[in-house]
């Protein structure tokens, strides 16, 4: 079947037969809601030929594909990246002005499907958009959440948690496929098969079906359509009606529910993760499904699985799915009766592992006792894998039994667990970190003794972001400028941003630029009054810190400097005059268990609640903290920032993608020399960047000689004053304990994150970031080289490495 014509007329009669025979209303009875619904159905008219051409090439074809197993998919918002991907922007905008239809109204109908947390999840949405951008045959593998991320309020300023059903008036961007179904099994025992020493039967004792929900993931013009496959859980019928037979209906209902409780929910911790039952289902569910579906599905029936390697990588977006090692291990041995080390040989050449974090407690571990019980066969190949693997390394390493214990897969203490990046490690073929330093440190530190036994594992892939949505979508203004400059070639080659360095130097482009910048800026006025109810000046200097909330990112840090103006100011200090008008904005959701996480959120707030109404600054700073920042509000918020807020204790941010982010929409960095800022100091030039605090290795020095926050506390005075500020409850009502005494203590006593050791670098960096700012030429030129200088930032790029060290798969460009 052909795709509707792209014409005015054309997508109208789509458009009204999905408003008539899909929603059964009449438009002039049509809801928002049924005109959204009407319209992405539309979108998908255009998408699913393609779709259906690169489905039937993905079974008949022998290209290599990429199978990225991620647990999260931060996906954003879905129509207008439809509408650009298919080249339908004004044909839409066309049609439904002669309908009588607001666009606008639709567009904030859409509920964005936020299936991840943070970086990790974001990333994934980025990588399968560039994975069909450049034509590489893929799927994304993950999990359909009924609940994403929890939508964040304010109450007093204090963080609650308001459960995210994104799917309540259904999704259009979905197709489920329940005849695809399969059964993943948990629990039960084992037994030893006669005639074999390696392959034992598992008998689990209860099972639950994945079914397929697939969505369209469009490459930018390009007529390929790629697939992003997630799971959910339903209850196995036979299992419900046994019980209810027995005459326990109550029990009946309640086994229904633990099993589609698999799915259920996201969550939203995105470090220390809890070592908690059901996230161990969810991570075997998803990548149980997604194994049978390929080797079942994907790959033709007679396919013969010693030639895998040769048809797909799976790539492990950091540890969650590494449960996939012994599942492979399981169907080879168990199910295809294929001797250990052959299975061993092949399993070894498909997974492929990246690292996402430098953070210890981030490291997933689980305990053998939850492992054993709920997947008790995979407990059994884990620990051939590690016999295995430790008698390689006894063999290496005669009588170092210290370096076995160390790089083991099993952890003998606090109790026996198995580690999973260790086991990550051991099976995948590559290894990678997420941005040059990141990599380094994974080799130097964090996994050194497997970086000293397989030197060649290891690489580096710095990560990137996709410049259709966070740049062309969310920012059209500055698109139009660089597309009327250089042609619009560089919205799938990146680094043709380049050719933007001259007009640095150009008066006329810099004043359209700032323009630019003005009106979007105006733009997030508008969508945080009307978001939000907050309110912020059109002109100030926009200075922003948004990412999920940790202490290592240093939030607090932040906050400090905020404090430290307003103490200068009201001491008399700073004259008022001299101080930039800015407004601070901030985003960030904690960790609903992470309590002082939430008391900074809460501080946060308190300080802003005090300065914005504190006639003595006279308007001149402004701090705002929208609740819930998701992509939706990114992707209007970078576009309008000055200033883009890295402030991570160096050796502890993987790499950062906000920051990439904020660069390629023109705002300077102020950063510490920590993940992915090194990269974009070295490519947009000191000059352009503000740099500041301890290197990584001066902070481990610092940190193995004892930091001692009180002697930075004692020695400043403008630290001194802007904590005892703080502490004095002049934000909080007089209110001295609580947030302010906890956060207090937590700078001033034992910090694991320095934030007082860098204080005095950050302030008299933001002083720096004064001064260039009131220089409004400068600054733009320096926000121009940015934008030209970070096209080395696309996820187009990053996939091209993956492609190139890793994967060895190729673009395949099909014809129909
Ligand atoms: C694991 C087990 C149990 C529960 C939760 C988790 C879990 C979930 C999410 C652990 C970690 C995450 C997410 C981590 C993350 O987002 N890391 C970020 O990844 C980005 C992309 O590579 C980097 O840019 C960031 O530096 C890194 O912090």
């Amino acid at each position: 079947m052909a795709a509707p014509d792209h014409t005015v007329e054309a997508f109208t009669w789509q458009f009204l037969h999905e408003i008539n025979y899909g929603q059964g209303v009449d438009l002039d009875r049509a809801s928002a809601n049924d005109k959204y619904l009407a319209l992405a159905r539309t979108v998908r008219h255009y998408l699913s030929t393609r779709w259906l051409t690169a489905l039937r090439h993905q079974y008949r074809d022998q290209a290599k594909t990429v199978a990225y197993l991620s647990a999260e998919f931060l996906l954003g918002p879905q129509l207008e990246n439809a509408l650009l991907a298919t080249d339908l922007e004004e044909i839409a905008a066309e049609s439904l002005r002669l309908l009588g239809v607001d666009i606008d109204e639709l567009r904030s109908v859409e509920i964005e499907p936020g299936l991840g947390n943070g970086g990790l999840g974001r990333l994934a949405a980025c990588f399968i958009d560039s994975l069909a951008t450049l034509n590489v045959p893929s799927i994304g593998y993950g999990i359909r959440y009924e609940y994403g991320i929890f939508r964040q309020t304010f109450v007093d300023g204090k963080q609650v948690e308001k459960p995210d059903h994104w799917l309540r008036l259904g999704s259009p961007w979905e197709i489920p496929h329940p005849e695809n179904a399969v059964e993943v099994s948990f629990g039960g025992r084992t037994e030893a098969v006669e005639g074999s020493d390696v392959a034992r039967t598992w008998i689990p004792d209860w099972h639950v079906t994945a079914v397929p929900y697939n969505y369209m993931v469009p490459g930018y013009r390009n007529g390929r359509v790629n697939t992003l496959r997630l799971w959910s859980a339903k209850a196995q019928h036979e299992f419900d009606l046994a019980i209810f037979n027995a005459g326990d209906y109550a029990e009946a209902v309640r086994a229904r529910t633990f099993a589609e409780n698999i799915s259920k929910v996201l969550y939203p911790e995105d470090s220390t993760p809890q070592g908690k039952e059901l996230r161990l289902q969810q991570q075997y569910f998803f990548v149980a499904a997604s194994l049978r579906d390929f080797l079942e599905t994907v790959l033709p029936d007679d396919y013969d699985l010693h030639r895998l390697p040769e048809r797909i990588t799976w790539q492990l977006n950091d540890t969650h799915p590494v449960i996939a090692v012994p599942e492979l291990m399981r169907i080879l041995v168990d199910e295809r009766g294929w001797g250990w080390d052959e299975a061993w040989e092949v399993t070894q050449k498909v997974f492929a592992y990246t690292c996402h974090t430098l953070l210890p407690e981030a490291l997933e571990v689980w305990s053998v006792d939850l492992l054993g019980r709920l997947l008790p066969r995979h407990l059994e190949i884990i620990y051939r894998i590690n016999e295995g693997f430790l008698e390689e390394l006894r063999a290496t390493y005669p009588g170092d039994e210290l370096r076995v214990r160390r790089m083991s897969i099993i952890a003998e203490q606090p109790e026996r667990s198995v580690r999973m990046a260790h086991l990550a490690t051991v099976a995948g073929f590559k290894v990678n970190g997420v941005a040059a330093l990141h990599s380094e440190l994974l080799r130097d530190k964090v996994l050194n003794d497997f970086a000293e036994l397989w030197p060649d594992k290891f690489t580096n892939v710095t990560n990137g972001v996709t410049p259709r949505r966070f740049v062309r979508l969310a920012n059209p203004g500055l698109s139009g400028l660089i597309t009327e400059a250089i042609g619009d070639g560089w919205i799938t080659d990146l680094e043709q941003l380049r050719g933007l360095e001259p007009l640095a130097d150009d008066a006329e482009f810099r004043r359209r630029f700032r323009e630019i910048k003005g009106a979007n800026k105006h733009r997030l006025a508008r969508v945080l009054a009307e978001r939000d109810g907050l309110e912020i000046a059109g002109d100030a200097m926009l200075d922003a810190m948004v990412k999920r909330l940790h202490e290592y990112k240093r939030q607090s840090l932040k906050l400090l400097h905020i404090v430290s103006l307003y103490e200068g100011i009201t001491s008399g200090r700073l004259p008022l005059e001299s101080v930039t008008p800015r407004t601070f904005v901030f985003g960030a959701k904690a960790a609903p268990g992470y309590v002082r996480a939430k008391e900074t959120i809460e501080l946060i707030n308190a300080v802003g609640a005090t300065i914005n109404i504190d006639p003595a600054l006279q308007g001149r700073l402004k701090v705002v903290f929208p609740a819930n920042y998701n992509v939706g509000l990114a992707e209007t918020l970078i576009p309008a920032a000055d200033l883009s807020e890295q402030i991570s204790l160096a050796g502890k941010e993987a790499s950062g993608t906000g920051n990439m982010k904020f660069a390629l929409n023109g705002a300077l960095t102020i950063g510490t020399d920590d993940g992915a800022n090194v990269e974009i100091r070295q490519l947009v030039g000191d000059e352009n960047f503000f740099l500041f605090g301890m290197t990584e290795p001066e902070a481990a020095e610092l940190q193995a000689a004892g930091y001692d926050p009180g002697e930075y506390y004692e020695s400043d005075p403008e630290l001194k004053a802007a904590l005892d500020l703080l502490a004095s409850g002049a934000f909080t009502g007089g209110e001295r304990g609580g947030a302010v005494a906890s956060i207090f203590s937590s700078l001033t006593e034992r910090d694991r994150f320095m934030a007082l050791a860098d204080f005095r670098a950050y302030i008299d960096a933001q002083e720096r970031v004064e001064e260039a700012y009131a220089d409004h030429e400068a600054w733009s030129r320096s926000a121009v080289l940015n934008v030209a200088r970070s096209g080395f930032f696309s996820s187009d790029r990053s996939i091209q490495d993956y492609l190139d060290r890793i994967w060895g798969a190729k673009p395949v460009h099909q014809a129909d």
